[in-house]
């Protein structure tokens, strides 16, 4: 089975949307197979979201990022980085279909309430992240 990076953001923890997120994952049929709560340090926040660090939005994701408690969960299901691409919605919720998470949760296109990884070797990369020191 598929497993993909899942985080529930901290704009949506903030605003106790947790529950209501994890349910919408349940019933879309993902086993949650592992669950961390923490908040980011800044250093561990520009690690996390290296790759964009040449966009002109990279510091002030890194604050956001790091501004309170998130949520990391490993999602299993057949084709899980894809299907829960498509629950989360795209990045700018203004663009993203009605039933999906960033339509429904987000603020704006910054603090849009979740996370998940774009493919399956990213998937593995962030999983390790997070739960590497646990296997
Ligand atoms: P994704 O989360 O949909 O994969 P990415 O392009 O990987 O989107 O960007 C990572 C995160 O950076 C987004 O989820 C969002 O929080 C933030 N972000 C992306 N594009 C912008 C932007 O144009 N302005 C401000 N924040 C952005
Ligand atoms: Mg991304």
């Amino acid at each position: 089975m598929e497993q993909t990076l899942a985080i529930i953001k901290p704009d949506a923890v903030r605003r106790q949307l947790v529950g209501v997120i994890i349910s919408e994952i349940e019933m879309n049929q993902f086993a949650i197979s592992a669950i961390r709560t923490l908040r980011l340090s800044l250093g561990q926040a520009a690690q996390f979201y290296k790759q964009h660090r040449e966009k002109p939005f990279y510091d002030s994701l890194v604050a956001y990022i790091s501004s309170g408690q998130i949520f990391v969960l490993v999602l299993e299901k057949e084709n899980a980085v894809q299907e829960w691409r498509g629950l989360m919605g795209p990045t700018d919720p203004a663009k993203a279909g009605l039933l999906t998470l960033r339509r429904r949760f987000a603020i704006d296109i910054q603090l849009n309430s979740v996370h998940g990884a774009d493919s399956p070797s990213t998937a593995s990369r962030e999983i390790d992240f997070f739960f590497g020191e646990r296997k």
